[in-house]
């Protein structure tokens, strides 16, 4: 993980003073620069079942079919009711034929065919299913992770999901490519089913969580962490997330999360905006975000100095205070263009309102993930966003007197790209 801050190649100190060199150094810098991916839905090949990679998945991306159901007449009940591949069929011919791939996550399909040589006009999805079907799995990995020059992803490890359960109980064969966030949803938004989990895992648990609920919750936490050395601890949140906050998540988050993440030297990652099932017939294409309360955040790290929270927000209205928040606290990394908010116009905002409000502290994107190839459209499209934006702010430093050096271009880039995470990580953090 490491090699990907160290290895670069040192650049000698060239002082740029035109607006062209310093826009085609930007550029040239971004597409280079290794990204570390600090949050996706991937896994390697060793977690089978959570795999996810190929034409099929692809274009049955939970982004797609909420595209799809807009473009057909059909209940999503009777679309999940179809096999995969011919949900795919019906994704391809509605989105790609019958209409013109121009949203962001049709567009991106299109990145992928074509990064892969197929051909994203293609009438149907033959050629694309030979392709896939001839790849070696492992060789196919590493090609996509060289193209899209991603040296890390981090996983999201649900230990109250079953499979996943599963597969760390039959003791996979690990991917260094592929780092740990131990994901609390559960427990932290669903209570109920969360005691349920931990009963069934052999941790006593009462109906209001107690003083002895706390501890066995924090040896849970305790026994994953040992389990899978996560990078950090993670959640997402709704819109209405208050803090500090009654019923079992707040006690939960003040009494064992965050003590967990002091004692492990690890950040707490809250991903806070999103409005669950808005749509519940829609399953995972069925949700949505509101605008939440930041005050929230700037208590909880006012709260506890001691401990360091990455924090993305989903609505767009929220990305100005979460920086102003930023401003007033150390221990406050925002992180990423979540999910809503990856769409190239958007992210070119956010990016330039963050480098304008914080300078180079803050984490400029993660991919969110869910099918392998996808970073073959998600880190290109953010790189172009990110550098475009970069570039404009250093032409503003070179007009007003101050001219940039291609180190400083990429200890900058580096930043945003890796190193403002990675310092974050344990293993920096004891380097
Ligand atoms: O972006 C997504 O794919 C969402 O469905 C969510 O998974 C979100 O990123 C999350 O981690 O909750
Ligand atoms: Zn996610």
């Amino acid at each position: 993980m490491t090699e990907i801050v160290e290895n670069r190649t040192a650049v000698p100190q060239q002082p740029l003073h035109g607006a062209e060199d310093v826009r085609l150094h930007t550029a040239r810098v971004v597409q280079e620069m290794a990204v570390f991916d600090m949050h996706t839905h991937l896994f390697p090949p060793a977690f089978t079942e959570l795999t996810r990679s190929g034409i099929d998945d692809l274009l049955t991306y939970h982004y797609l079919v909420a595209e799809l159901m807009r473009a057909v007449e059909m209940r999503p009940e009777q679309f999940r009711r179809l096999t995969k591949p011919a949900q795919a069929d019906l994704v391809w011919d509605a989105l790609f034929v019958r209409n013109t791939p121009l949203s962001e996550a049709t567009c991106g399909v299109v990145a992928v065919l074509s990064a892969l040589g197929l051909d994203p006009s293609a009438p149907n999805l033959t050629e694309a299913r030979e392709f896939f079907r001839d790849v070696t799995p492992s060789d196919h990995l590493a090609r996509v992770f060289d193209r899209a020059r991603v040296g890390g992803v981090v996983m999201t490890n649900d230990p109250f999901d079953t499979r996943e359960v599963r597969v760390w109980d039959e003791g996979p064969e690990l991917d260094d490519r592929f780092h740990t966030a131990l994901r609390l949803d559960t427990l932290l938004n669903d209570w109920p089913e969360g005691r349920k989990r931990l009963i069934a895992a052999g941790y006593a648990a009462a109906a209001e969580p107690d003083a002895a609920t706390v501890v066995q919750a924090r040896r849970f936490i305790d026994a994953w962490i040992a389990r899978m050395a996560p990078l950090y601890l993670a959640v997402s949140l709704p819109d209405d997330f208050a803090w500090p906050g009654d019923g079992p998540r707040g006690l939960l988050i003040r009494d064992v999360v965050l003590p967990a993440c002091r004692d492990h030297g690890l950040p707490f990652a809250m991903m806070i905006g999103v409005r669950r099932a808005v749509n519940p017939e829609l399953h995972d294409a069925g949700d949505g975000l509101g605008r939440a309360d930041v005050t929230a955040v700037q208590r909880m790290c006012a709260e506890h100095p001691d401990n360091r929270f990455l924090v993305t927000m989903l609505s767009r209205e929220n990305q100005h205070d979460l920086c102003v928040a930023a401003r007033k606290f150390s221990n406050l990394m925002p992180f990423g263009c979540w999910w809503f908010l990856n769409n190239p116009s958007i992210v070119s905002e956010i990016t330039r309102e963050r480098l304008e409000m914080l300078g180079t502290s803050f984490i400029a994107q993660h991919s969110d993930a869910r099918v392998l190839e996808q970073l073959l459209y998600k880190w290109p499209h953010a790189r172009r966003e990110i550098s475009l934006a970069l570039a404009d702010q250093y032409v503003r430093v070179v007009e007003n007197g101050r001219p940039v050096t291609v180190a400083e271009i990429e200890r900058d880039v580096g930043r945003l790209l890796a190193d403002n995470f990675l310092q974050w990580t344990p293993s920096r953090q004891s380097a």
